[in-house]
C-alpha cells in the first residue's frame, strides 16, 4: 500500500511533553546563546504501540516565529482534532493545509505518526520512502567561540574525527578573521559558514572577500524570509548560497530555485512541515541540480534520528549537521547513541520506526511540562 493511503488511526492518546536538557557547551549564533535544549516531544499511543515526534520550535521566536507554546497550541487545538475523521496520512496532511504556516507544529505530528506507521509495519522509517539503508556522512557545526584559538582547537578535533563538513557560525564583526584563520590552517577541509540572517546587501563587499576562502557554501546570509535579495547576492558570488530560514515549504523552495536565490538548500525536515514535504523538496531539487542536506537545531535523540533516516533519500549530497555525532548533552533521552566511525559516518539504527528506544525515565527526569493533548475513542 502506498504510504499516503495508510490510515493513521485509531489513535488513543497524544501527550505533549516539554523537556529541557543541559548542553555540554553553550551554542552561540547571531541570534543568541543557547545553554540548554528545550524541546516539545509528542507521544502518540495506538493499539499497544507508541510513536514519538519532536518539534524543532524553540522557547523563543528568534530562529523562527514558531515557539514551543505556539506549537503546543496549534497541535492541541487545530491539528490533532483532525484525527477524529480517521484519515489516511495523506488526507491528514491535506487537511493541515487549512492551517496557514506553523510547519514546525505540523512536522512534529507528521513525524510521530510516521514513526507509529513504520513500527506498525515492522519496518525502519526510511523504508516508508522506499529508501535503502546507508551509512550517513556526518557534519559538525561550531557556534561562535570566545576566541579564534578555541575555534581552531575544535576544528582540529573535527578534522581528526574525519567529519565530512565543518560549519562555523559567523555574525557581524565576527566573520572574516574567523574564516581567514580556519582556512589558512586547514586549506583542504569542506568548510562553510552560517550567518543566520545577520547581513544585508550593503555587506556585498564583505561577501566578495568571503569568496576568497573557497567555502563549500554560505548559509542564510540575508533576512529570514528574503528570497529576492539572496538572488541578487547569489549573482555576484562564486560561492554557493545555501538557504535555511527562508525555505519553510515546498513552495518557498521552488520559488528560491526559480529565482536563483540559492544553489543549495538546508532541509530541516522539522522546519518545512515534515519528512513527506522534505522528500518532495529533495526530489524537485535533485531534478534541477540543487544539492540538499539535512540541517538540525541540536535535536534530542528523537529528532536527530528522524533527520538520519531522511538522509538516505536521493539528493542529500552534502553531509548534514548532526549534533548527535558530537556529544551535545550530558545525557540524551534515547538509546543507542550513534557511533561515529573511522570513515566519519554514522549508522542508521536497526529496528522498526526511528529504531531508537526512548528512555521514559530520563524523559520524566528532564520534563518541565506535560499534558494530554488528545484523547480518541477506545
Ligand atoms: O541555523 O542551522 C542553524 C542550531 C539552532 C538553530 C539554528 C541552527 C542551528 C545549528 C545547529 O546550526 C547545528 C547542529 O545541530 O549541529
Ligand atoms: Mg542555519
Amino acid at each position: 500500500m502506498s504510504l499516503l493511503a495508510e490510515k493513521v488511526g485509531p489513535i488513543e492518546r497524544v501527550e505533549s511533553i516539554v523537556v529541557s536538557l543541559p548542553l555540554v557547551r553553550p551554542f552561540e549564533t547571531s541570534f543568541g546563546v543557547k545553554r540548554e535544549k528545550t524541546a516539545l516531544l509528542l507521544k502518540i499511543s495506538s493499539e499497544g504501540l507508541v510513536g514519538w515526534g519532536e518539534c524543532i520550535a524553540s522557547p523563543d521566536p528568534y530562529y523562527s516565529y514558531e515557539t514551543i507554546q505556539t506549537a503546543r497550541h496549534l497541535i492541541k487545538d487545530f491539528l490533532l482534532p483532525l484525527l477524529g475523521n480517521s484519515p489516511s496520512i495523506g488526507e491528514l496532511l491535506d487537511s493541515f493545509r487549512r492551517v496557514r504556516g506553523h510547519p514546525m507544529a505540523k512536522a512534529a505530528v507528521e513525524n510521530a505518526l510516521l514513526d507509529l506507521i513504520a513500527r506498525r509495519r515492522g519496518v525502519p522509517l526510511h523504508a516508508l520512502f522506499g529508501a535503502e539503508k546507508r551509512r550517513i556522512p556526518a557534519g559538525v557545526s561550531f557556534g561562535i567561540q570566545k576566541d579564534t584559538a578555541g575555534l581552531l582547537e575544535l576544528v582540529a578535533w573535527a578534522v581528526g574525527k574525519k567529519f565530512h563538513k565543518i560549519k562555523v557560525k559567523i555574525k557581524k564583526g565576527k566573520d572574516l578573521e574567523i574564516l581567514e584563520a580556519v582556512r589558512s590552517r586547514f586549506p583542504h577541509i569542506n568548510l562553510m559558514a552560517d550567518a543566520n540572517a545577520d547581513y544585508s546587501l550593503d555587506d556585498l563587499p564583505l561577501f566578495r572577500e568571503m569568496d576568497h576562502y573557497r567555502l563549500l557554501m554560505i548559509e542564510q546570509p540575508l533576512s529570514y524570509d528574503d528570497l529576492y535579495h539572496h538572488a541578487l547576492l547569489q549573482r555576484e558570488l562564486a560561492t554557493p548560497i545555501c538557504l535555511d530560514e527562508s525555505v519553510t515549504s515546498f513552495d518557498s523552495a521552488a520559488t528560491a530555485i526559480a529565482m536563483g536565490s540559492c544553489r543549495i538548500i538546508n532541509i530541516k525536515q522539522g522546519r518545512v512541515g515534515g519528512l513527506i514535504e522534505s522528500s518532495r523538496i529533495a526530489e524537485y531539487s535533485l531534478e534541477r541540480g540543487i544539492g540538499v542536506w539535512s540541517g538540525s537545531v541540536i535535536e534530542t535523540g528523537i529528532g536527530r534520528t528522524f533527520n538520519m533516516h531522511l538522509q538516505t533519500l536521493p539528493g542529500f549530497v552534502f553531509a548534514g549537521d548532526n549534533s548527535g555525532t558530537v556529544r551535545a548533552f550530558e545525557e540524551d533521552i534515547t538509546e543507542p547513541m550513534p557511533v561515529l566511525g573511522d570513515d566519519g559516518c554514522v549508522e542508521i539504527p536497526e529496528g522498526a520506526g526511528i529504531g531508537v528506544r526512548v528512555l521514559e525515565e530520563r524523559v520524566a527526569r528532564y520534563c518541565i511540562f506535560r499534558e494530554e493533548s488528545y484523547r480518541g475513542m477506545r
